[in-house]
């Protein structure tokens, strides 16, 4: 009640979202268009899809879902490029967009934006809800956070109907109707005996090999999951964005000696990582056809994907690898040392060969002369995050580029899909406060570019790397299609980019060389301002599709 005009407080269906989200410790939006509410962190892009970017990023970084709020019909199918990305990356987001007046849409009768977005929602989120009435948003909301974060975490859709958003009730029957979720995602014990079966395979083995995930990532278990490895002496290998669980400069790091690793293993523990194309499905001649595999996941249908799995450990990450060291004591695991000396055998070989290439000082610059001057200025400083798409760029990056805690490196992802960049970047600035920088293909920089005058706006300190080899894979292709047209990978070489980043005030660089690069980096990171630096990379350094040409569709007839 209002004291002086004695008449109920009044509140509305927007601000009711709001106050949920804050119920529920959410405090930052990330969209287009915004509505601003106290209490609120709105961040406003130029674009739906690298907000939603932001929103999943943000998710997987924190265990929260992300906040990702867009317009109807237009707005909603940009920000869900996003929410799919994030339900096959397994990050927590939820999508909330406004939609238009159903009994119009319906009958397809031709409203502003009007669109079925939650019919077209389904098939690419892991759910998809609607708010009918103003006094159910509190309980969308809470199954909306409780779907986003418990058992395989995924992009969730909140459909809110104008009226709905805008309907006015009382503001304590409205405060009254919100719910604060309890143990959102709560704890999933593994059984007693698939913990001991996982134990028995791994003591049998001559030649085991621990894979990490994301999903390890996103459980934030590190401690214990390098407890395990170091106690078992199993070597690990660290998929991309798992990489800096343990540091890569670990001992027991397989990572320069992985398709050796991989075709070597006799028994094989998957930790947070599915065995889809990133790890050849498991099956040969990557993998030997004779390993076994352990698999700890939370999604209990993973299990037998693509390989037969003969210890599944169904759980929580967190509670899977606690449990595993309560039972390690009375067995007895111990790679055979014939394996763990062919492993640094490979190792060295491998790392010799890396020192070489990154040693050679080519000019123009390729991928590891560029990369290497990174891999200095970023030696020293495990604080920062690192995103990174592209093709060669992403692969050889991610090779080269070593981590040292764990999720900082935040990249292309299961689909390996490009346009995350700017979006994870300003993400990650946003959640965590700490600089981030970005290495990025030319090509993929170009997905969401624009986004640059968001990081400037904001003042965030993101460094954008534009390896700008003037194209797609190289940038030397020509037009074999008869006309005057540039080839179709063909990107402009001598574009500035460095000038779109002082458009908005950001510092611009451009390095032609990796001393200036090295430079450059350092001082855009010692600043804290937002900087793009231009990295002049030879067009013809890369190969098509990177490191997985091997997957482009192949034809007997040119
Ligand atoms: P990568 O690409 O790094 O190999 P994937 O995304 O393929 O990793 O696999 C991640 C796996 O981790 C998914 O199968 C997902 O179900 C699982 N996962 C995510 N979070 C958890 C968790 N907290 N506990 C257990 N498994 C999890
Ligand atoms: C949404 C296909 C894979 S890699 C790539 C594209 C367009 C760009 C590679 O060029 P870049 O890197 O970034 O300059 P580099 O170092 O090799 O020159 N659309 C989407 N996602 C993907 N993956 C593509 C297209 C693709
Ligand atoms: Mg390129």
């Amino acid at each position: 009640m209002d004291e002086k005009t004695n008449s109920p407080l009044l509140t509305n269906g927007f601000h009711l979202v709001v106050d949920a989200m804050k119920l529920n410790g959410l405090n930052t939006i990330y969209g287009v268009a915004g509505t601003q509410a106290s209490g609120i962190r709105y961040i406003g892009f130029r674009h739906e899809q690298s907000a939603g970017n932001a929103a999943a990023i943000s998710g997987y970084l924190t265990q929260k879902p992300g906040i990702c709020l867009t317009v109807s019909a237009p707005g909603f199918l940009n920000g869900m490029v996003a929410l799919a990305n994030a339900t096959t990356n397994s990050f927590p987001m939820i999508l909330i967009s406004g939609s238009s007046d159903r009994a119009i849409v319906d009958l397809q009768q031709g409203d502003y934006e009007e669109l079925d977005q939650m019919n077209a929602a389904k098939p690419y989120a892991k759910a998809a809800y609607r708010v009918n009435r103003p006094e159910d948003i509190g309980i969308g909301l809470a199954r909306a956070i409780r779907t986003a974060v418990s058992g395989r975490p995924g992009g969730v859709y909140l459909d809110l109907p104008a009226e709905v958003l805008g309907a006015i009730l009382d503001a304590e029957v409205g405060a009254k109707s919100l719910v604060r979720v309890v143990d959102a995602a709560p704890r999933q014990l593994p059984a007693p005996e698939a913990i001991a079966r996982a134990l028995d395979v791994l003591e049998k083995a001559e030649r085991p090999l621990i894979i990490l995930g994301k999903g390890a990532a996103y459980s934030q278990a590190e401690a214990d999951i390098r407890d395990f490895i170091e106690r078992t002496g199993i070597p690990f290998l660290p998929m991309s964005m798992a990489k800096g669980l343990l540091p890569d400069d670990h001992p027991q790091s397989a990572a320069a000696a992985r398709s050796f690793a991989l075709a070597q293993a006799d028994v094989v523990m998957l930790i947070g990582a599915r065995l889809n194309w990133l790890l050849g499905h498991g099956k040969s001649p990557q993998w030997s056809a004779t390993a076994q595999f352990v698999q700890l996941d939370i999604m209990p249908t993973e299990m037998d994907s693509n390989r037969a799995i003969v210890a599944p450990v169904v759980g929580d990450i967190a509670s899977s690898v606690s449990a595993l060291l309560a039972t390690l004591e009375p067995y007895q695991i111990q790679p055979g040392s014939a394996w763990l000396d062919d492993l640094a055998q490979r190792k060295e070989k491998n790392a010799k060969r890396m020192a070489t290439h990154l040693a050679a000082k080519p000019d123009p610059m390729d991928f590891y002369s560029a990369l290497g001057a990174i891999k200095g200025v970023l030696a020293n400083k495990p604080e920062i995050y690192l995103v990174n798409e592209g093709a060669n760029t992403l692969d050889i990056a991610r090779n080269v580029i070593d981590m040292h805690a764990p999720r900082k490196r935040l990249d292309s992802g299961t689909w390996g899909v490009m346009g995350i960049g700017m979006g994870y970047a300003i993400g990650a600035a946003v959640t965590s406060g700490k600089p981030v920088v970005a290495i990025e293909g030319d090509s993929a920089f170009g997905f969401s570019g624009m986004e640059i005058e968001t990081i400037c706006r904001y003042r965030l300190p993101v460094v954008t790397v534009i390896f700008n080899n003037g194209g797609i894979y190289r940038g030397d292709d020509v037009n074999r299609s008869g006309g005057a047209d540039p080839a179709p990978t063909v990107l402009m070489k001598q574009a500035r980019y460095e000038k779109l980043i002082e458009a908005f005030g950001g510092d611009g660089h451009y390095a032609a060389d990796p001393q200036s690069l090295s430079k450059a980096l350092a001082e855009a990171l010692a600043s804290g301002r937002p900087a793009l630096i231009n990295c002049a990379i030879d067009p013809r350094a890369g190969t098509e599709s990177g490191h997985i040409g091997n997957l482009n569709p192949q034809s007997s007839i040119a």
